[in-house]
């Protein structure tokens, strides 16, 4: 047994490599980061480093997610690669118990940090994790070629987007009935994107950034990557449609939002239709 036998760690690398397969990061573009159950943490620590590395700050502060462990991607490693070389592109952090700091416990052999979003996905968690009642456990960033794409052409507003994206795709209202935050421009990487992620994930389980990609959040893997893949399907066949240059003769109108909401049991936000 390894750290690589872990059901948990195949999935993580699995994970990855659907996003690379996608196309949706380039280089070292995106980042995912996953919170363990306590049972995982137990099953992991015959695996973990006999020296933890140094604690470092992060800057900010999730209280509520003191002492927990997660699985992270490394700054500047390539989804592509993580396939071939998990011990080097992915990392196991544990935070401290004020939920400031964390410390390497495995991984990123050949030295390096988490992710640059690292900060972002900790506080989109904590939010998360209070929003959900502790059952987000993945927070994943892609660059979408499609959500991008959108993002110059329509005005960067929640209500736009969720609209734009309900209508294109008849199974999207059921997917992601509270809509899409948008988060405009900003420098990637700093505080200022994280604190304005959280504002929008505290109500939104998806966030669409500018010119940049999409952040989603979810209680497991195959719903958080689902949820990416829906959204961006949705901005391809938008942008598709667009791309025709024909007018539009017909969409799904917004009785027909609230019948799809009606039949499948899920709540739509209203204040998104009109
Ligand atoms: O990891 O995608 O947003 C590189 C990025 C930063
Ligand atoms: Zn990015």
């Amino acid at each position: 047994m390894s750290m690589l036998d872990l059901d948990i760690m195949k999935r993580f690398i699995r994970t990855c490599n659907d996003g690379w397969l996608q196309g949706w990061h380039e280089r070292n573009g995106g980042n995912l980061t996953y919170r363990l159950f306590p049972a995982e943490v137990e099953e992991m620590k015959p695996f973990l480093d006999a020296e933890p590395r140094p604690w470092v700050p992060m800057g900010v502060t999730g209280s509520n997610l003191a002492g927990e462990f997660f699985i992270a991607t490394g700054s500047g490693k390539f989804f592509r690669n993580v396939i071939l070389d998990p011990e080097d592109s992915l990392c196991v952090v544990e935070i401290n118990e004020k939920g400031d700091s964390y410390r390497v416990r495995w991984g990123l052999v050949h030295g390096g940090r988490p992710t640059s979003e690292f900060p972002t996905h900790f506080m989109n968690h904590s939010v998360r994790a209070a929003a959900t009642g502790g059952a987000t456990r993945v927070i994943y960033h892609a660059h979408t070629p499609n959500v991008i794409a959108m993002t110059y052409v329509l005005p960067l507003t929640d209500r736009d987007f969720s609209r734009a994206l309900w209508k294109s795709a008849t199974e999207c209202p059921v997917v992601f009935p509270g809509g899409v935050g948008v988060v405009p421009w900003m420098v990637p990487g700093g505080a200022d994107i994280a604190l304005a992620t959280c504002e929008k994930m505290k109500e939104f389980e998806a966030a669409v950034w500018a010119q940049h990609g999409l952040f989603v959040s979810g209680p497991d893997f195959d719903i958080t990557f689902g949820l990416m893949h829906t959204i961006e399907k949705s901005a391809q066949i938008w942008v598709l449609q667009k791309s025709t240059g024909l007018p539009e003769l017909q969409t799904i109108t917004d009785d027909g939002l609230r019948a799809i909401a009606k039949e499948f049991g899920v709540t739509l936000r209203e204040e998104f239709l009109g």
